[in-house]
């Protein structure tokens, strides 16, 4: 693998997932592929996990890691060509990423959207100038459109709670006071159309995800309906994909928070969220702190997916 930006990268699934129980079963095994090799990773917005999880899974591989937020210390950076520099940014993308190329052998990036020009944000602009001036083998820790590591690490979570072999799984947007990306349920719905579990999508009308990420998946605008015989309900918020509302907070209607009552339609459904959340607007205290809640063991296997991700680059250098 060279790059990873979205399930395409990944190949075959069930191949995927079984590397993965591997790896989380013997996690140091491949300790002599990073050896000498250095990960540098790059934030342009905050991260606890994600930093967290792929450092220690570079680790894991005997790798060196360098990590640059972009906004503490590093010169403010120009991302547009053409532009007359003679603004607050003292230096332009376009030399920062094969400058950065020289001192790593792997570099990852997260790089949010930014909600001004939804083209923009929907061609990755970002982290395929990465691919493009970096020299270097590319990996997404959330970029525009899309956030793969955590996608995987959910799909791996829900290989190993499920107790049927073809479990309903409900995509559920819920209320958040601030405008977020599309990323987290855009590359959920990317990754269990490619499973054969039975997938839907449950939100408010003018929430529905773009096309191309819904895919064959059922939408529901009434969540209850949705919710009724799931599996595993995974919640998440996001702004507006739709013009002319696009990255917009449409709505905070508290009746599609995830609660006991919600979660009594269910079939004693497992409660996932991919972290950070907003307690008692997206879940309630109740059914996060559940048995039933898997949002600890999903973020354990952030470090599974980065590792499995990484493996993969370092094996093809
Ligand atoms: C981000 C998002 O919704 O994309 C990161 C989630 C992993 N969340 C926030 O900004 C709160
Ligand atoms: N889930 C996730 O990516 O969390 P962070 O934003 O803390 O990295």
């Amino acid at each position: 693998m060279r790059n990873f930006t979205s399930v395409n990268d990944i190949g075959d699934l069930r191949g995927a997932v079984r590397e993965a129980l591997e790896v989380k079963a013997n996690r140091f095994a491949y300790k002599h592929l990073g050896e000498n090799r250095t990960l540098l990773m790059i934030f342009f917005n905050s991260s606890l996990r994600t930093r967290l999880s792929t450092q220690k899974a570079a680790m894991n591989l005997g790798m060196n890691v360098i990590v640059l937020d972009v906004n503490q210390g590093a010169w403010k950076l120009e991302t547009e060509r053409g532009v007359i520099m003679d603004g607050d940014k003292p230096e332009h993308l376009l030399e920062a990423i094969p400058v950065m190329g020289c001192y790593c052998d792997v570099i990852g990036v997260r790089s949010f959207a930014q909600f001004v020009d939804k083209k923009k944000d929907y061609s990755e602009e970002i982290i395929n100038q990465f691919i493009k001036y970096s020299g270097k083998p590319v990996f997404s820790m959330e970029a525009a459109t899309r956030h793969p590591l955590q996608s995987f690490a959910d799909l791996i979570t829900i290989e190993e709670y499920k107790r049927t072999e073809r479990p309903k799984v409900v995509l559920t947007w819920a209320p958040h006071p601030k405008a977020l990306p599309q990323a987290v349920p855009n590359s959920f719905a990317e990754w269990m159309n490619r499973t054969d579990y039975d997938f839907v999508i449950a939100n408010p009308e003018g929430y529905d995800l773009a096309p191309e990420f819904v895919g064959k998946a059922k939408v529901y605008h009434n969540q209850d309906e949705a919710l009724r015989g799931a599996d595993f309900v995974y919640a998440k918020n996001w702004s507006a994909f739709e013009d002319p509302n696009y990255g917009k907070v449409l709505s905070t209607d508290r009746s599609w928070t995830i609660t006991t009552e919600k979660m009594a339609l269910t079939n004693d459904a497992y409660f996932m969220h991919c972290l950070p959340v907003r307690r008692n607007m997206i879940v309630s205290d109740d059914v996060i702190e559940s048995p039933r809640s898997l949002v600890i063991p999903e973020a354990a296997n952030r470090e599974i997916s980065a590792e499995v991700v990484l493996k993969r680059i370092l094996e093809s250098l």
